[in-house]
């Protein structure tokens, strides 16, 4: 069939509006229709060639919603109608890491999924006529939701209420579920802790709200941008430190003071290196934990002195929040509905696939929380 789509030529170059060719399911496989999706910083750092595993031409996009339109052989886990939300970490059940039920880091299509390709080795997506490096177009994190219809493996759709909208959900996708579940699965903060959150995005106010949600203390907010103050007190800050303010290096001891010797728990969703060992410093003597969300450009390392880390705080990293794709997605979706969390207010921004340019300036220049294009 065809589809159109915002493809990736190269990077570093907007997205264009294309008509493109999609092969259909092959076996384990389901084609979607995707209704709406977001756009998230790391698609922008993929587009800006920052990512080790960036490959070109492809079809970004990992934030999406849409509706089962065909299966292939062997599918049992999802009909045609059903409404889902593609995982980028997907849940098998089957593999050593699903079954340990330590990690939601699922292995099983991992590796093709790194190299864009499908879990037989192939794409989905081609180009009509062909260009000079072949007709072979990439998929992206095993989603490609730029695409008004796309490929994925039945292990990698969430089935969720066919109730909840499409422009708000996509978001649970990624962000939602990716600052949420940081706090509930992978930090697990406590009622009462002390909790600090650099970058106040996409990602961060999430964080913020999920730190409301378990009942945190303080939640202190860091930000180089001032304009990110307003919508963070909204979903439960209650301090904010500006380094352009109180300099750069002197982050670390503001939080200290105000956290009365550190802080439980910090979130670092900037992804500079820098700033992560500030979470990590931050973070109170004995037991505090920093959790690094944010995704360093290729090649960054990150540092502290060992002593922080002797002296009991925890470096730790979480991925898609912690959370198991096809069993905690769906109830993520129930607790929007139940209004249990807003997604609303954070959507700063909707927009057609022409306009897709649009949604990484306006992340860019700092004026969207997230923006979300509609099919
Ligand atoms: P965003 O652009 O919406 O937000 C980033 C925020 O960080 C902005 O408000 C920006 O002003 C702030 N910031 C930038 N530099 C800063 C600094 N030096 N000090 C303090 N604040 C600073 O991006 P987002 O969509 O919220 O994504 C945030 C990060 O999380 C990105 O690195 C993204 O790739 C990553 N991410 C990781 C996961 C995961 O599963 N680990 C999932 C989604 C996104
Ligand atoms: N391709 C990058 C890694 C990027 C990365 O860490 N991605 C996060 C999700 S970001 C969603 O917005 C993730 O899930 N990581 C775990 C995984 O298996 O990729 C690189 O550095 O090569
Ligand atoms: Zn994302």
């Amino acid at each position: 069939m065809k589809t159109r789509a915002a493809v990736a030529w190269e990077a570093k170059k907007p997205l264009t509006i294309e008509t493109v060719e999609l092969d259909g399911p092959k076996h384990g496989e389901v084609l979607v229709e995707i209704m709406a999706t977001g756009v998230c910083h790391t698609d922008a750092y993929t587009l800006d060639g920052l990512d080790s595993e960036g490959l070109f031409p492809a079809i970004l996009g990992h934030e999406g919603a849409g509706i089962v339109r065909e299966i292939g052989a062997g599918v049992t886990s999802v009909k045609v109608g059903d409404h889902v939300i593609p995982l980028y970490t997907p849940e098998c059940r089957q593999c050593k890491t699903c079954l340990s039920q330590r990690s939601n880091l699922c292995t099983s299509i991992r590796a093709t999924q790194g190299k864009g390709v499908m879990p037989d080795g192939t794409s989905r997506f081609h180009c009509e006529p062909a260009k000079p490096q072949g007709n072979q177009i990439f998929h992206y994190m095993g989603c490609s939701t730029f695409s008004n219809f796309t490929v994925l493996p039945e292990i990698a759709v969430a089935k969720v209420r066919e109730d909840a909208p499409f422009d708000k959900i996509c978001y649970i996708g990624c962000g939602v579920t990716t600052g949420i579940g940081a706090v509930i699965y992978t930090a697990k903060v406590w009622p009462g802790a002390n909790v600090v959150v650099f970058g106040l995005g996409g990602i961060g106010l999430n964080v913020i709200q999920g730190a409301r949600m378990v009942g945190a203390d303080k939640i202190i907010g860091v930000d180089i941008n001032p304009a990110k103050q307003e919508m963070a007190k909204k979903f439960g800050m209650t301090h904010f430190v500006n380094p352009t303010e109180v300099g750069t290096d002197k982050v670390v001891q503001a939080i200290v003071d105000l956290t009365g010797g550190g802080a439980d728990f910090s979130f670092d969703c900037t992804g500079n290196v820098n700033v992560m060992r500030q979470a990590l410093e931050c973070c109170h003597r004995g037991w505090g934990e920093s959790i690094i969300i944010g995704v360093a450009e290729a090649g960054k390392e990150i540092a502290t002195r060992p002593f922080q880390l002797v002296t009991g705080r925890v470096w730790r990293g979480s991925a898609f929040g912690g959370a198991r794709g096809r069993t905690d997605v769906p109830k993520i979706v129930d607790w929007y509905m139940e209004g249990k969390i807003n997604i609303d207010d954070l959507i700063t921004h909707t927009m057609p696939l022409e306009k897709i340019n649009d949604a990484f300036d306006l992340m860019h220049a700092g004026k969207s929380i997230r923006s979300v294009v509609v099919f």
